[in-house]
C-alpha cells in the first residue's frame, strides 16, 4: 500500500484528492512542522517539504504533480489518465505541467505580494494570461481533456482553488464554474475533511 506523508492545508491536498478519486486503500502519515525538518523526512524529501509518497516497493518520491501522475498510472481503471502515447495523454501532460509552471508559480507570487501590499501588476498579468488560456481551452467543456475528468483537472483545479477562495477569479467566470464543478465532486469533499484539519 502506498503511504502519503502530508501536512493539512498544503499541496498534499491535491494528492489526497487524487487518492480519493482512485478509491484504493493507502496509508497516511501526518507530519508536524518539526517532523518535516527531521532527518527521517529529509531522507524522503531533500528540502523537507510535503507531500512525499512511499510506493509499494519502498521508493519514495516527491513533487505533488509527479505523485498524482504516478498514482493515476498505477490505477488505470480509475480512468484519470489516457493511454500511454495517445494524444489525450499528451494533453494531460501539457495541462499538468501548465498547472505547476504557468498557473501556480505566478498565482502564489501574486498572493504573496498582495499580502505584503506590494503586488507588481506584471505578476497578476502573468497569471491573467494563463487563466485566460485555460478558460479558453475549457470552451464550455466540463473538463480539460477528452470530456472526462483527469489528473490534469485535479492539478489545475487544485491550484485555482487557492485563487477562488481568495475571490481572485472574478474576471474568469468560466474558471469559477470549473473550480466549483471540481469542488462538488465527492472525492474532493472527502479529501477536504483530511486536508482542512488543523496543522497540529
Ligand atoms: N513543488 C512542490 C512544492 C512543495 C511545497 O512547497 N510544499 C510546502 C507545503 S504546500 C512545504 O512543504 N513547505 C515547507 C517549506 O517550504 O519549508 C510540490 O508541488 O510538491
Amino acid at each position: 500500500m502506498p503511504r502519503l506523508y502530508y501536512m493539512p492545508r498544503s499541496r498534499s491536498s491535491r494528492v489526497l484528492w487524487l487518492l480519493a478519486e482512485i478509491g484504493a486503500p493507502y496509508d497516511l502519515t501526518k507530519l508536524t512542522p518539526e517532523e518535516r525538518r527531521s532527518a527521517d523526512h529529509l531522507a524522503r524529501h531533500p528540502l523537507g517539504r510535503v507531500p512525499a509518497l512511499e510506493l509499494d516497493d519502498g521508493t519514495v518520491m516527491f513533487e505533488s504533480a509527479a505523485i498524482c501522475l504516478q498514482l493515476a498510472d498505477l490505477h488505470p481503471d480509475a480512468g484519470l489518465i489516457a493511454p500511454l502515447g495517445s494524444a489525450e495523454r499528451a494533453l494531460v501532460y501539457q495541462w499538468s505541467l501548465f498547472a505547476m509552471t504557468e498557473l501556480e508559480a505566478p498565482l502564489y507570487r501574486w498572493i504573496r505580494e498582495a499580502v505584503g501590499d506590494s503586488a507588481d501588476p506584471s505578476t497578476r498579468e502573468r497569471f491573467a494570461q494563463a487563466a485566460a488560456a485555460l478558460e479558453a481551452a475549457l470552451n464550455d467543456h466540463d473538463w480539460l481533456v477528452g470530456d472526462r475528468f483527469t489528473v490534469a483537472d485535479v492539478l489545475c483545479a487544485s491550484v485555482l482553488d487557492s485563487a477562488h477562495s481568495r475571490e481572485l477569479l472574478e474576471t474568469w467566470p468560466g474558471l469559477q464554474a470549473y473550480v466549483e464543478r471540481a469542488e462538488a465532486r465527492p472525492a474532493f469533499v472527502a479529501a477536504a475533511e483530511i486536508s482542512n484539519q488543523p496543522r497540529s
